[in-house]
């Protein structure tokens, strides 16, 4: 069993995705062990992004994640943390499979739908940062 974190950004709530993907993730199989609707707060979305800070598009990454609500989701089950980037599809949508959330919903690589973590430590990291021990299952 593995945990990893996914979030519905800001794009994905304001068409209407939430549903369409918490769908796909429990059709999958995956357990949702926590989930919350939020705004991120300016640091949290700073911190959240800390390996992007000196790319050019640090400062519109960070005003896009924090333009509206987002769907922060704990994902338990096999492999989740490469099948839950399987699910994603390619950064650029462009290049994303159909059939993936990108592929099939997104147009553009600032406004992606979707964030999922990249690896065991970036899910450890990313799940302590969005969610505190008592707002996840057992
Ligand atoms: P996230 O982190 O949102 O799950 O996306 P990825 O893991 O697939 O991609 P990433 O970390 O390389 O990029 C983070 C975030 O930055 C946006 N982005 C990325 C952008 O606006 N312009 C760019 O040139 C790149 C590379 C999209 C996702």
């Amino acid at each position: 069993m593995e945990r990893t974190y996914a979030m519905i950004k800001p794009d994905g709530v304001r068409r209407g995705l939430t549903a369409e993907i918490l769908s796909r993730f429990i059709r999958k199989g995956y357990r949702i062990v926590g989930l919350k609707q939020m705004i991120i707060p300016l640091e949290l979305a700073q911190n959240h992004y800390g390996e992007h800070k000196e790319r050019p598009f640090f400062g519109e990454l960070v005003t896009f994640i924090t333009s509206g609500p987002v769907v922060a989701i704990a994902l338990e089950g096999n492999g989740t943390i490469a099948g839950l980037r399987q699910m994603m599809g390619a950064t650029n949508p462009a290049n994303a499979e159909m059939g993936t959330f990108r592929g099939d919903f997104a147009s553009s690589i600032g406004e992606n739908v979707i964030h999922g973590s990249a690896n065991a430590d970036d899910a450890a990291r990313e799940l302590g940062l969005f969610f505190s021990a008592a707002e996840l299952l057992e």
